[in-house]
């Protein structure tokens, strides 16, 4: 089954899914093998791995040892074309599409799409928008674009419905990573009544209520990042699976 299909799976039968992202500049790869196990245990969904830079050089050695160990879906979410291994399972196929910067629209894609051919890693359509979250985050200042206001749901709106028509099948709502303020519930909730792309919500998510309520305001998938890098106490991880599983719990 592709890793797409499992992750629609994993949403209709749980309600939603959840998602740990590690980066492997916040972790090494001991420490990251560690996190997956738990995160397996935890019923996690599937393993985001990236990063906005990389100042590690062991991605494909981070990702061998995840996939050594553990058997959820193992995807790369690419801060750049650096960020492409054979090893993994699938790969987010992004394109910045809040932004108006050539290179991460389709620059970047066209480098990328021959090597991940070669690789025949599956690609996952992706249209990744960012959500003003009340501070310059990493992601937004590399990817020289400007966030949608959050106070704007028009805009956004308009966005994913061109995502949409465009054929790509995941947008993924990012205020970034340890953002001050998570992507509004009030958003997530408008552009549902417009859209029919699932949605991947992450950044600045402290709590399992806070995920919680961008499932019940309709997000089909959430990520976190920063929260277990602070505290990956497994109890924690569970609370957080548990809170975005709601037809389980
Ligand atoms: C995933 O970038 C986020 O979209 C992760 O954000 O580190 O703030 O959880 P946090």
């Amino acid at each position: 089954m592709k890793v797409i299909d499992k992750l629609f799976q994993a949403k209709e039968t749980k309600g939603a899914g959840y998602f740990v992202l590690i980066d492997p500049d916040k972790q090494d790869i001991q420490k990251a093998v560690q996190m997956a196990k738990k995160c397996e245990q935890a019923e996690v969904d599937a393993l985001l791995v990236g990063g906005s830079l990389l100042f590690a050089h062991y991605f494909d050695e981070l990702i061998q040892a995840i996939k050594a160990e553990v058997s959820l879906p193992v995807i790369i979410f690419p801060g750049s074309t650096r960020q492409i291994s054979p090893f993994a399972d699938a790969i987010l196929f992004i394109s910045l599409i809040s932004g108006r910067n050539p290179d991460k629209l389709i620059g970047e894609q066209v480098t990328a799409a021959p090597i991940i051919k070669s690789m025949g890693l599956e690609a996952i359509s992706t249209a990744y928008m960012f959500i003003e979250s009340g501070n310059m985050t990493t992601a937004l200042f590399i990817s020289d674009t400007r966030a949608i206001p959050r106070e704007k749901p028009d805009i956004a709106i308009a966005h994913v419905l061109a995502a949409e028509y465009l054929g790509m099948r995941i947008a993924y709502l990012e205020a970034g990573s340890g953002a001050k303020n998570s992507v509004p519930d009030e958003l997530i909730s408008a552009l549902m009544k417009y859209t029919t792309i699932p949605l991947i919500v992450g950044g600045g998510i402290r709590t399992p209520e806070d995920a919680r309520n961008k499932v019940l305001a309709g997000a089909s998938f959430i990520v976190t990042g920063n929260v277990l890098e602070k505290n990956n106490d497994p109890k924690i991880i569970k609370a957080f699976a548990d809170a975005v599983h709601i037809k389980k719990s």
